[in-house]
């Protein structure tokens, strides 16, 4: 058996199919984790019943119920020989979560200790999707993590075509980025709202998010887009994620393997609560907290949309994630 040192405190930056990289004050431990850690962790969503058990042996599965995520400060100890043993898991400031691909039961962790959450539209090829934007923004605000909204290939259309939009979304309170890679517009600015931050960038393939980690740095893209490739290529190597350093501080979470995206844990009776501007209005129906907004009488959402207070694209979103 292994001699260990003391307990060490460092951050999970990158993990591979059971293999978590620590960086400590030390420097960077590669750990497994505890085999207690694991059962205590593991247990309470494997053990649903309502998970086919054919599911849970698979590789994918394993991942998504890895309880160590991305971001997580973690307690280590080191062997003589040098190799990590994670045997704590420190309490989480936040984590961005979202429902496993195709397993609804299962949460799967994108990073732990977020600082903000930048989602990436283009402003053509392909056409923004807002009632995506919105579903991000709301696992955001249930998260309590700050969204950053960016819309690039902003040359691809014409001067102001969105300018209405990015304004209802900052009234709201978002700070919106609009940038071009070709003509550079933006760069800098969002060169700016990342540093020094822990930030996950998500958004659809082909949206432009490599070019634009490009503009912000040399390369950053491509190590960026050689993760997401590595995910990609097969079953196992999809348990490699990994948080790039900044050269002027901070990080980007890639988040590889979002084509589609659903929220984790929000009940219908609270969705309104993540609409910023409905929030104020929720307990306030004449069905109080059963009213779902949508046909009842007396319901003060309603009201506040035909009032224009709540725009109907954001009220519409808003139905369409209850469907
Ligand atoms: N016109 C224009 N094209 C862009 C811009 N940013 C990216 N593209 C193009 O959009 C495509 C997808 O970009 P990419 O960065 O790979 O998207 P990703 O899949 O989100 O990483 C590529 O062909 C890029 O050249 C932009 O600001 N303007
Ligand atoms: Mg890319
Ligand atoms: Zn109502």
């Amino acid at each position: 058996m292994a001699r260990y040192t003391n307990h060490v405190e460092g951050v999970v930056y990158k993990k591979q199919l059971g293999t978590y990289f620590v960086r400590s004050a030390d420097g960077d431990v590669v750990c497994s984790i505890s085999s207690r850690l694991r059962k205590e962790l593991i247990y309470p969503i494997a053990d649903r019943s309502s998970i086919g058990h054919h599911r849970v042996q698979k590789v994918d599965d394993i991942h998504m119920i890895d309880p160590v995520a991305i971001g997580d400060c973690v307690q280590f100890v080191v062997a003589e020989d040098g190799a990590g043993l994670i045997t704590e898991v420190l309490p989480r400031r936040n984590k961005l979560a979202r429902s496993a691909a195709g397993v609804k039961q299962l949460e799967q962790i994108i990073a732990a200790n977020v600082d903000q959450l930048v989602t990436v539209f283009a402003a053509a090829l392909p056409a923004p999707h807002w009632n995506l934007l919105d579903r991000y923004l709301v696992t955001a605000e249930e998260a309590e993590i700050p969204a950053l909204i960016v819309m690039t290939k902003l040359d691809l259309v014409e001067p102001g075509t969105f300018d209405a939009v990015m304004d209802e979304y900052r009234a709201l309170g978002y700070h919106a980025i609009l940038t071009s890679t070709e003509s550079g517009h933006g760069i800098d600015a969002l060169r700016a709202a990342l540093n020094d931050k822990t930030s996950v960038l998500i958004g659809k393939s082909g949206v432009g998010k490599t070019s634009l980690l490009n503009a912000v740095q040399p390369g950053l893209g491509l190590r960026v887009g050689e993760v997401s490739k590595a995910l990609k290529k097969g079953k196992h190597t999809t348990t490699h994620v990994e948080m790039i350093g900044l050269n002027e501080g901070g990080y980007i979470v890639d988040t590889p393997g979002m084509r589609e995206f659903s929220t984790w844990n929000i009940d219908d009776g609270d969705l309104a609560l993540f609409f910023r501007e409905m929030q104020p209005y929720v307990g306030s129906c004449r069905f109080g907290l059963d009213c779902t907004h949508r046909t009842e009488p007396g319901c003060a959402i309603l009201k506040a949309v035909g009032a224009g207070h709540i725009t109907k694209r954001r009220y519409e979103s808003y139905v369409r994630m209850l469907d």
